[in-house]
């Protein structure tokens, strides 16, 4: 049961898709109050209660214990007390022994998620705004809860299956030799690849969808080759326009009064990658319709996939800023600042980035009125991802392409995926990336995953190895470095021979894994869920926080910890463990229900499987379209004859329907078990 309640005179956000009609009973679970504008929903918790949802926040899978606000920042360097990501997901469930229900706040200004942070039993939510529409969700299970909610804002954007392949990335490839190089030696060394990344490096003076003709000449016969090569392009784009006359984006965008305004009527600017820039004002239809239509080019050169960058939107600094910077120094070096003010004066100037005094300066228009970006800042990431996939759409509207994109809000789930932003290669980043995942579920955007390796600082070898083992179940599986960084390619490491076999276990499960996203999507299920969601019974099961659910019958615990020989392991349930080193060497081991300490060395890595459920191997191949998705390697520890679907479609149908593409198959215990373990089925099936 969903309920709606309207506060005041919410702005659209774009992310429901369910019309309800508004309660008119008072709102129970919150103590409600108001103070100025904001409104303040107020609840005791109980010892007991769990809290999840945030998608994209730091800290752990249960959110209870810290304060976080929605406010979409660039934050390269976040850490576990940083309170705002490069997303904002106003979606919480309450579970605990007296409350199991989900709320959504849809308000795309700044909230205050207290949630047992300022008095350890208390959650106090504040929406600076007030003006807010309110969404409570009741349902028996938590999994029921998540449905509800997806039905309520809509479908999880599906990508193509290529993307599901391993992709390559690197702020840096400067050149189309450079791209071509690091294909070549992928290829060369059988590293499984499916696409590689281009950064801003391509663009002519980080210009929008510009190319550097010195170093990438002819994007069209690249893009070709790379494709007879199996191998996809993808190109980023930022939100900012280059306020440059002559440059077409601008002067279109100019002429059509397409960017945000200041109150005096003039563009908003601020300096990001190419210079001074124009800001898209996004929350209009003729403004998306625009820009969306501006990707056509890259379109037709047979691009099929693009991320979307620095839509919080990041903001270097703008001509005001710059001046406050300098009157402040100016008034150090002349003698006349107080102490305070001259110690602030580093501040003075690294504050001039994402400014909040900047957020507040422009203005979007929203229905036809001018309010003020603070009030919907938000949405800024969502509503450029939606103008892309409206463009895709509209370029072709029978295929699926590849887009994930920074900044987001729950709606963008449906028109794309996230990467979890700028994390560091750091093993306190893995654990983050990985608990972050099943509330990036929750709150609808399945297709999701970090940057591999790390972005920032310097790789080592080890740190590598395990943020792979975590990618190899990631829908999105991307290696990702910053420029200047230590090179992190596979091919780079005296122990690349480990790591390209860890990929290569991702493409002989790559039929498995899509087949459970799929599933999921189109079912409005999770493909990551925390332990809870299956074992709401089990205390030991709710408390996990390293541990996650993966579809149907799989769970993943990867090692996270540096020179670790192993780790503890909470089984639920009785699991058959596979212990990878590469897909044709594994072992099978059938665990009962309870502790395990498992030891993994530094090339193995578990996936777990609920007993009587069968697991999918393929034969791995170097790209995902040679797969052979029709011969498999089924294991399964079984007691019993057991079924179950395999979902299979070409790929691309932009709206496929689940019942046509399933594939029912059998396992039978009576035609005996051919593996080497007792009571462990591993044999050849063809479906
Ligand atoms: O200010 O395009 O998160 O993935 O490599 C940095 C350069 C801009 C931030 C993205 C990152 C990308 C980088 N971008």
């Amino acid at each position: 049961m969903i309920r709606k309640y309207s506060f005041g005179t919410p702005l659209p956000t774009d992310a429901v898709v369910l019309s309800l009609p508004t309660e008119k009973s008072p709102l129970p679970f919150f103590n409600l109050s108001r103070s100025g504008d904001q409104l303040i929903l107020t609840r005791k918790l109980h010892p007991e209660d769990r809290i999840f949802g945030l998608g994209e926040s730091v800290r752990g899978i249960n959110k209870r214990g810290f304060l976080y606000r929605s406010w979409n920042t660039d934050i390269p360097h976040h850490q576990e007390t940083t309170e705002s990501l490069y997303a904002s997901h106003n979606f919480l469930l309450f579970f605990g022994p007296e409350s199991l229900f989900g709320l959504y706040l849809d308000d795309p200004g700044r909230i205050t998620w207290d949630l047992g942070f300022t008095r350890m039993d208390t959650a106090v939510i504040t929406s600076e705004n007030g003006d807010l529409d309110l969404y409570l969700i009741e349902e028996d299970s938590l999994t029921e809860i998540a449905r509800s909610f997806r039905r309520l804002t809509g479908r999880s954007y599906l990508p193509p299956r290529w993307a599901f392949g391993y992709i390559q990335s690197r702020w840096g490839y400067a050149s189309e030799e450079s791209v071509r190089a690091v294909a070549a030696e992928h290829r060369k060394r059988g590293i499984p690849l499916d696409g590689i990344c281009l950064d801003i490096d391509y663009m002519e003076n980080y210009k929008n969808f510009s190319w550097r003709k010195d170093a990438f000449p002819d994007l069209n016969r690249f893009s070709e080759d790379m494709r007879r090569d199996h191998l996809r392009l993808i190109p980023i784009i930022d939100a900012g326009i280059c306020a440059e006359e002559g440059y077409t984006p601008y002067d279109s965008g100019k002429a059509g009064g397409f960017f945000c305004r200041k109150a005096d009527g003039s563009d908003f600017r601020a300096a990001v990658w190419p210079g001074s820039c124009c800001f898209p004002d996004f929350q209009r239809e003729e403004v998306r319709r625009w820009f969306g239509d501006l990707y056509q080019p890259l379109l037709e050169a047979g691009v099929e996939g693009f991320w979307n960058d620095m839509n919080e939107p990041a903001l270097f600094f703008t001509d005001s800023g710059v001046e406050e910077a300098f009157r402040k120094a100016e008034e150090v070096k002349s003698g006349s600042a107080d102490y305070e003010e001259m110690w602030m004066l580093g501040d003075a100037f690294s504050h001039m980035s994402n400014n909040p005094e900047d957020y507040r300066s422009f203005y979007q228009q929203v229905n036809g009125r001018q309010v003020c970006h603070e009030k919907v800042h938000n949405l800024y990431g969502a509503s450029m991802t939606r103008a892309s996939a409206e463009g895709f759409r509209r370029f072709d509207p029978e295929k699926r392409f590849l887009l994930f994109s920074r900044s987001s809000f729950i709606g963008a789930h449906r028109n794309g995926g996230v990467w979890q932003g700028d994390n560091f290669s750091w093993w306190s980043h893995l654990k983050l990336a990985l608990q972050m995942l099943p509330n990036l579920n929750l709150c609808g955007f399945l297709y999701s995953g970090c940057d591999l390796g790390g972005f920032g600082q310097n790789v080592t070898e080890d740190l590598l190895e395990r943020f792979l083992q975590l990618g190899v179940f990631t829908p999105l599986m991307r290696n990702h470095s910053a420029l200047g960084t230590r090179e992190q390619e596979i091919f780079r490491f005296s122990s690349w021979e480990i790591m390209r076999d860890t990929v290569r276990v991702r493409y002989a499960l790559l039929p498995f894994l899509y087949s459970e996203f799929m599933k999921a999507a189109l079912s409005d299920g999770m493909y990551f869920r925390p332990l809870a969601f299956d074992y709401s019974e089990d205390p030991r099961a709710a408390a996990v926080e390293d541990q996650l659910l993966l579809g149907e019958s799989c769970m993943i615990a990867p090692v996270m910890e540096q020179n670790s020989a192993g780790r503890y392991v909470y089984l639920p349930e009785d699991m058959l463990l596979v212990r990878f080193r590469s897909p044709e060497d594994y072992d099978c081991l059938p665990l009962e229900k309870g502790d395990h300490w498992i030891p993994f060395s530094l090339r193995e890595f578990p996936l777990f499987v609920r007993k009587n459920h069968p697991l999918l191997l393929c034969r791995d191949e170097e790209c995902s379209e040679s797969l052979d998705d029709h011969s498999f390697t089924a294991l399964c520890w079984m007691n019993r004859d057991v079924s179950s679907d395999l979902y299979r479609d070409d790929g691309f149908d932009s709206d496929p329907v689940l019942s046509e593409h399933l594939t029912r198959f059998s396992l039978n215990l009576s035609g005996d078990c051919p593996g080497s373990v007792p009571g462990v089925a591993k044999f050849p099936i063809v479906l």
